[in-house]
């Protein structure tokens, strides 16, 4: 085989003996007649051919050598949905050191940590985000050895770039070797970076990219989620560059405007959004009016897609929206709808090359139709935790089996049903009970836009459903609204699950990647 090189066959992905993931993502389209076609489009108006991606990635590989960087050593990134995002991975990757993008939303405290945990030799950042970064990298002594701006004041990548060579030979290295690293931020804890390999990316691109969502080179890819998250990372690079499609980058607020505005302007084919974006891009559609007959097929992940959004979204734009779960663990969506087989409410069906289980406390099986532990196994799985052998041991199970965290139900058809975090659910009268289920219900209500449901202590000091909701009208909220919905509960779930407590509020608090932090209402 020659070195660099993948099988597919519907079994199995097979790689050369020898094999940096740089070459079939970066190099490859050189070959396959690609040069001149455009790889990246951004918002500011800027295009990037798949010949320049290549010559660009390999001036970012050298300046990383060029500073004395080392094969294994970790540059983390703060880095804005941007061209040189993808330089900066990429070179990386094929220098042999390891990029580790990080999200650009945390604060100088979250940053500290990450940089001492890692102890990554260099970090490159967005002069956007100065305010957080250089603070934790002030308050580290020694701290990394390079700090690097994209652009702007100081070294940065800009100029390196333009000092380094044009031509990079990739590192030698193999699918199982470590290529780059995601940190996971768990609703408790510290973040724990999740160790990713050469042949991970691979293994999403085609096993969702291509075998779920049909990806080819005339697809053109929008994702709302940025970069910095798996599923962006996937949705707006891996996969476009995996196929010879097109990605579309935004490096502002995803909003309902900003999103429609850049679906009109860039008329992508594919559209990722998070289910707390479709119900506000929902709640401004009939005002802002957007064109939105370019997409072929939405997605959402992130969290479960409740079935009102999914009807509503259908109903006004004809456009389906495929719901799976995926992690920073697996990579990408591991269990999903297929756009043939949508179930609203369902995740859907392990994606192929995947394995799912549900297990209970004892890892043992659960009949079908019950709850239980979801545990997922797949080639995109991530080794280890760097530097955390216990969460390691809790969480990679041997053989590339992952526990997910989430309860699960599967039903007599091998459809998955997402029932919450484990620790999301909720014990009311004995009973494991999914916030989620309480959820979907409170928004098959018309003036519901959100709602998010946690346990509370009753007088009797016994747990029960208490809901927090955003209206699509606010002016609506009252006591009649509130029987109303207690009614819909009472009549819809079994009846220990209406919520006692209903709360109209503003907004609800939620993770930069758009999850619903159940833990804060509790708080
Ligand atoms: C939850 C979902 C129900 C679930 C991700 C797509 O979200 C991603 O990764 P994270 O590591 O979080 C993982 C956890 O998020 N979740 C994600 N999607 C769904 N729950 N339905 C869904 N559709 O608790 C999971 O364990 O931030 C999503 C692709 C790559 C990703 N990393």
């Amino acid at each position: 085989m020659q070195d660099h090189t993948v099988t597919v066959t519907d079994e199995e992905i097979t790689f050369s003996p020898t094999f940096n993931v740089a070459v079939p993502f970066i190099d490859r389209h050189l070959d396959e007649g690609r040069t001149d076609q455009v790889a990246i489009r951004t918002n500011h108006g800027q295009e990037v051919t798949y010949g320049d991606l290549a010559e660009r990635v390999n001036r970012a590989g050298n300046a990383l050598l060029g500073l004395g960087i080392s094969p294994g050593e970790r540059v983390l990134m703060v880095v804005k949905d941007d061209p040189a995002f993808f330089y900066l991975f990429w070179g990386a990757i094929k220098a042999g050191i390891v990029p580790v993008p990080l999200n650009t939303l945390l604060r100088a405290a979250d940053y500290e940590f990450i940089i001492g945990d890692s102890a990554a030799t260099a970090v490159v950042w967005s002069p956007e985000y100065d305010a957080e970064v250089v603070p934790a990298l002030d308050s580290l002594s020694p701290g990394p050895k390079h700090r690097i701006r994209t652009e702007g004041d100081g070294t940065t990548l800009d100029a390196l770039m333009a000092d380094a060579a044009a031509e990079l030979s990739p590192a030698p290295a193999t699918a199982t070797d470590d290529a780059f690293w995601l940190y996971s931020s768990g609703s408790t804890g510290n973040p724990k970076g999740a160790i990713h390999r050469h042949r991970d990316m691979v293994v999403t691109s085609q096993r969702y990219g291509v075998d779920t969502l049909g990806a080819t080179a005339d697809d053109v890819f929008f994702s709302a989620a940025k970069l910095f998250f798996a599923y962006g990372l996937g949705n707006a690079m891996t996969f476009p560059l995996w196929v010879g499609g097109t990605s579309i980058l935004f490096d502002g607020r995803p909003t309902p405007e900003t999103m429609f505005d850049m679906i009109r302007r860039f008329r992508p084919t594919l559209y990722f959004g998070v289910p707390t974006l479709y119900a506000a891009q929902l709640a401004s559609f009939e005002e802002l009016k957007p064109d939105l007959s370019s997409i072929r097929l939405c997605v959402s992940a992130g969290e479960a897609l409740p079935p009102e959004i999914l009807h509503r979204w259908k109903e006004r734009s004809g456009l389906d929206i495929l719901d799976g779960i995926g992690s920073t663990e697996l990579l990408h969506i591991f269990i999903s709808n297929r756009p043939d087989d949508i179930k609203p409410g369902a995740s859907g069906r392990p994606v192929p090359g995947y394995r799912a289980r549900v297990v209970d406390e004892d890892g043992n099986d659960v009949e079908r139709g019950a709850a239980g532990r979801l545990l997922v196994q797949g080639a995109s799985a991530a080794r280890a935790y760097w530097n955390n052998p216990e969460k390691t041991a809790r969480t990679m199970l041997g053989d590339d089996w992952v526990d997910t965290g989430d309860t699960y139900l599967r039903d007599e058809d091998g459809y998955f049903y997402y029932q919450g975090r484990s620790d999301d659910m909720l014990k009311v009268g004995g009973i494991w009970t999914s916030p989620f289920e309480i959820e979907a219900k409170l928004m098959e209500h018309p003036l519901v836009l959100e709602a998010a449901v946690v346990g509370r202590r009753d007088e009797a000091d016994l747990v029960k459903p208490a809901a927090y909701v955003v209206l699509t009208d606010r002016d609506a909220a009252g006591d009649e609204l509130e029987a109303e919905l207690r009614a819909l509960c009472k009549q819809g779930l079994a009846p220990y699950k209406y919520p006692r407590w209903i709360e109209f509020v503003e907004e609800l608090p939620k993770t930069a990647t758009g999850k619903i932090q159940r833990f804060r209402l509790r708080a």
